[in-house]
C-alpha cells in the first residue's frame, strides 16, 4: 500500500523494562521478538492498530543502536514506510536527492528487505523503506 507508516523504530536499554508500558499499561502484546545477531540487535514488535512500534535493544556495544543510546539516551530511532519495491525505491531516492545508507535492499526482520536513508537527508529522520517479501 502505498504512504503506509510500516512502524515506527523506538532505542531502548532494555525491551524487558521498556515493554511495560505497553504491555501492562496500555494492554498490547507484543508480536515477536526477534535476534538479529548481523546487526547486534534484539527486536520486538507490538500492533498497535494499523501502525507497529519496533523496540531495538542492542546486544552489544558495536550495534548503531548502542551509539544512539550513548548520545542521545532511549527515544525515537526511525520511521519506516512501506515501498513496493526497494531496489526502485533506491533508485528514486538516489535521483530525488536523497542518501539511501546502501546501494541494495539489506534482509530486514519478518522477511523483508530494507533500507535506510541518511537522516541529514530526510528531514532530519532516519528513515526506512520496507518491501514485505511475499
Ligand atoms: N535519527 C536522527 N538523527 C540521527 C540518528 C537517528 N536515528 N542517528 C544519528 N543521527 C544523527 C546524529 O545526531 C548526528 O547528527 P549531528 O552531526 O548533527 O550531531 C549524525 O546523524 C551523525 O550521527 P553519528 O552518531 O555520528 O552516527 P553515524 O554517522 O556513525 O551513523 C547513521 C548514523 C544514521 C548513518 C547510522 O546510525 C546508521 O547506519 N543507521 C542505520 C542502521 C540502523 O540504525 N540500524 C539499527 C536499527 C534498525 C533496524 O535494523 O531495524
Amino acid at each position: 500500500m502505498k504512504g503506509k507508516i510500516d512502524h515506527i523504530g523506538i532505542a531502548v536499554n532494555s525491551i524487558k523494562e521498556s515493554i511495560k508500558l505497553y504491555s501492562e499499561l496500555l494492554g498490547v502484546k507484543p508480536s515477536g521478538e526477534e535476534v538479529l545477531e548481523e546487526r547486534g540487535l534484539k527486536v520486538a514488535f507490538l500492533e498497535m492498530g494499523d501502525t507497529r512500534i519496533e523496540l531495538l535493544e542492542p546486544l552489544n556495544e558495536n550495534s548503531q543502536v548502542s551509539k544512539f543510546l550513548s548520545k542521545k539516551g532511549p527515544g525515537f530511532h526511525h520511521m519506516a514506510y512501506e515501498v513496493e519495491n526497494v531496489e526502485q525505491s533506491i533508485e528514486k531516492a538516489k535521483n530525488l536527492g536523497f542518501k539511501p545508507l546502501t546501494d541494495e535492499g539489506q534482509p530486514g526482520a519478518h522477511n523483508t528487505t530494507i533500507v535506510f536513508l541518511h537522516p541529514k537527508s530526510a528531514n532530519g529522520i532516519l528513515t526506512e523503506l520496507v518491501q514485505h517479501n511475499k
